[in-house]
């Protein structure tokens, strides 16, 4: 059996006189104490680090910021010890031949090497012929360097980044809803909620300490877990509601049939401040609950009583993550989570919202700063007159600026395909890990004229493709500000030296822009901060105005400030703020409006050849992605499986005779893996979870994708389950 850690609440408290495990030599004092934002997940905690000349050599929670209040998950306490694995990227390196050993260069010799190939594919297939992928963890300023760089220096048409793997369905959901990509809250409704409604969000592993948010709540708060697993979270909570994968859409259209049946609806507010709800009524008179039970699996009984409980909550929230928005429905179903909050009113009030919680440390910087889908500042690259403001915000001419939007994520690899994309720069993402339907990835990969990855480490599988890999220094070795899920722009800064020649993002770029030679665009960015105070400008008059924030030592004064801050506003007297308390939105009539759609069945539901429906995600709060930092830290390898495992229902391993531990090949139509099987009752019959971190579980995932977001359907793929034979060897 596995052992589940929990939600790992004795780790997550910071007791006096701690230093961080095992990071402070007992016969060193540290000198100084400087606190910076977390470098993994959305949360944004706040860490105090302890220094010795300068350099970290542990780190404690903070206990006054508002974020985190003291607290840390083992991630964050173990955030140091990445930096000094023994296999950083230390100089760059250049693979003559594919399949040959990669040799060290120097950075000149990278740099020319990187104009040199690229401009030659450009000057032979043209501009787009060269694309970019990068990221939602590296600061703002690193990413707003990049994409300028790249799509106003090297005249790149498309890059994207992860953050089509995770956000992608939240932006679109919330840019059509209220007019702008907005998540409404911050985290003080965890503690102000009475009913708290977790959709296809397992929190106590994925963002723990928001969970101690909630435990947090003193007003015995009802939580609701919509998940088809019983999580670490469902377990947790006070009801679990295991509704069938990806059925959510019709359970929330048949919530909302029994609200407006009984009239549990807020009349004014949707009269003064939506738009499209009587449409919207109309499409939900024939989801009744009776027709909801028979594809969610869930008891009519249940979804009225739900309905209830949301007419009973004087202050309901409901949260979502990556169990919506990686679907093929995922733009529709986040939607009809707005609309549940719309029309009882549930916004803008303490303790309330619909609330997309992030995913990456800084997902929310590159929602607004990373030029790829956006103009910089949240803006569109067609409108000229956003093209100008931006312009001028940047101190860049205006004729540099394109007016086209980059394509998708894979939408770029199926240009790739086309051999109308040849080269591609990756920045601090693993896709031959990460990419759904890994197999297909990595043949597309291979079939690149010249792969460049720019990564903290250069064995990275994706790396190992590459042609030339460019090391980079990681969180904690460079400075820059980090947007948080609650739309709190926070502070990093380097408390640790990079090893060997390894260099920021940001100097990278400068470097690259250097040899590329279009400098000069860039000149006046000398430093992280240089720029920060042109993309904040960039931001005048946008919902996410932050042109009040002055520089970074305010940010650090103030722990952390929440967009909206315009410079011409109140001073910061709130430290936790949310949005439309006064009922209007970002359309241009100031209202919300109700989208809906017909919900879809399963794309590739399992049939008699592949009986199984597939669910990935998170494994354990030790566990990071990829896994290339957090398998860096002795103590984070202790708290997961090493290997692959595929947890299964008691029932199904009845059926298929499978004993606990035992090796079995895991397959679907694109693939096939041989995991440990865990047997358990959190998995329902017919379904089993592997989670992400494995390198093989994206060999068995589907390529399929919302058609609104373009964000992969990652939860959703059928598979058998069978014994090793001689061919698996
Ligand atoms: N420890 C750790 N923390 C992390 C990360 C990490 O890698 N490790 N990654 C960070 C990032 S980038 C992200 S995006 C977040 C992700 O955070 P979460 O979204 O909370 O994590 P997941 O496990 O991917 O998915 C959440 C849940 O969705 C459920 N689910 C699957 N299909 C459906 C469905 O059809 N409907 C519903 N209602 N639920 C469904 C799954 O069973 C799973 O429990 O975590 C962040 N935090
Ligand atoms: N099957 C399945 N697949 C999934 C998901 C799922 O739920 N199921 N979830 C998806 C989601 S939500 C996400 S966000 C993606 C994440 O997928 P990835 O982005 O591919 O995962 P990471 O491991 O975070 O990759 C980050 C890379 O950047 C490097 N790095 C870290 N810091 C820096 C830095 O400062 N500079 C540079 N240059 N490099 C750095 C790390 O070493 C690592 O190689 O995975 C997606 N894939
Ligand atoms: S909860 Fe997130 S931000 Fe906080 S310490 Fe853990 S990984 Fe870092
Ligand atoms: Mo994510």
């Amino acid at each position: 059996m596995l052992q589940r850690h929990g939600p790992l609440t004795n780790l997550l408290k910071r007791t006096d006189g701690n230093f961080g495990i095992g990071q402070v030599p007992m016969d060193a004092a540290p000198t100084s104490t400087t606190s910076i934002v977390c470098g993994y997940c959305s949360t944004g905690c706040s860490l105090e680090t302890h220094l010795i000349d300068g350099q970290a050599v542990g780190l404690t929670p903070s206990v006054s910021n508002v974020v985190n209040i003291g607290m840390a998950c083992p991630k964050g306490w173990e955030a140091l010890t990445p930096l000094a694995a023994s296999d950083r990227a230390v100089y760059p390196k250049l693979r003559k031949h594919r399949g040959k050993t990669a040799k060290k260069i120097s950075w000149t010799e990278a740099a020319a090497t990187f104009c040199e190939r690229f401009k030659e594919i450009q000057k032979q297939h043209g501009d787009e012929s060269v694309a970019f992928l990068s990221t939602g963890q590296i600061p703002s300023e690193e990413m707003a360097l990049l994409g300028s760089f790249a799509r106003f220096g090297m005249n790149i048409q498309h890059g994207d980044g992860n953050t089509r793997q995770c956000m992608a369905t939240s932006v679109v959901a919330y840019k059509e809803s209220f007019g702008f990509d907005a998540p409404p809250y911050t985290y003080q409704d965890f503690e102000e909620s009475d009913l708290i409604i977790l959709i296809g969000s397992n929190l106590c592993i994925a963002h723990p300490v928001m969970w101690q948010r909630i435990v947090n709540n003193p007003h015995t708060p009802e939580i609701i877990v919509i998940d088809p697993r019983n999580t670490e979270t469902a377990a947790a909570a006070t009801q679990h509601i295991p509704l069938k994968p990806k059925s959510d859409l019709l359970l929330f259209y048949a919530l909302a049939h029994v609200l407006i049946r009984n009239n549990w609806i807020d009349k004014e507010f949707i009269t003064a401040h939506t738009r499209g709800f009587d449409e919207f009524a109309v499409h939900v008179s024939t989801f009744s609950p009776d027709r909801a039970a028979r594809d969610t699996g869930i008891a009519a009984e249940t979804i009225e009583a739900l309905a209830e409980k949301i007419q009973r909550g004087m202050r309901v929230s409901f949260w979502w993550t990556m169990g919506v928005n990686q679907s093929y429905q995922g733009v529709r179903t986040a939607q009809a989570i707005i609309n549940l909050a719309l029309m009882t009113g549930n916004i803008g009030k303490p303790g309330t919202g619909a609330n997309s919680i992030t995913g990456q440390c800084n997902a929310m910087g590159s929602r607004l700063f990373s030029n790829t889908t956006n103009l910089i500042g949240g803006h569109q690259f067609a409108d000229p007159r956003d093209r100008s403001k931006v312009a001028t915000a940047l101190q860049v001419p205006a004729d540099v600026i394109p007016s086209t939007t980059s394509l998708a994520y894979h939408e770029i690899l199926d240009e790739i395909l086309n051999e109308k994309i040849k080269g591609l720069w990756i920045i601090a993402t693993n896709p031959a890990h990460s990419w759904i339907n890994q197999k297909m990835c990595r043949d597309i990969l291979s079939r690149l004229d010249f792969l460049v990855v720019q990564d903290m480490y250069d064995n990275t599988d994706t790396a190992k493709l590459a042609d030339l890999t460019l090391p980079a220094a990681a969180w904690g070795e460079k400075e820059g500000t980090f947007i948080n899920s609650e739309r709190r722009v926070g502070l990093v800064k380097q408390v640790s030296r990079a090893p060997g020649e390894a260099l920021s993002d940001f100097r990278i770029i400068k470097l690259l822009a250097k040899h590329w030679g279009c400098h000069e665009l860039f000149d006046h960015w000398e430093t992280p901060q240089d720029v920060f105070q042109c993309i904040k400008e960039a931001t005048r008059d946008q919902p996410c105005d932050m042109t009040g924030i002055r520089d970074y030592q305010h940010l650090e004064q103030a722990g952390g400030i929440q967009w909206p801050f315009p410079d011409e506003g109140p001073p910061l007297r709130d430290r936790q703020r949310r949005l439309f308390a006064d009922g209007m939105f970002y359309h241009e009539d100031g209202r919300a409006r109700f989208i809906f759609d017909t919900p879809q069945p399963l794309p590739e539901p399992p049939s008699s050849k592949y009986p199984l429906l597939l669910i990935t995600g998170r494994g354990t709060a030790a566990q990071w992605h990829t896994n290339t930092r957090t398998s860096k830290s002795p103590t984070l390898r202790q708290l997961y499986p090493q290997n692959v495992y595929v947890e299964v229902n008691s029932s199904d391993a009845a059926k298929y005779k499978l004993q606990p531990e035992q090796q079995i090949i895991v397959e679907s139509q694109r693939g096939k893996l041989l995991a440990t099987v865990a047997i358990s009752h959190n998995i329902r019959p017919g379904q089993v979870f592997i989670p992400m971190h494995y390198v093989e579980t994206n060999r068995l995932t589907r390529a399929h994708f919302d058609p609104h977001s373009k964000q992969p359907s990652y939860k959703d793929c059928a598979v058998r389950l069978r014994y090793p034979d001689y061919q698996d060897h």
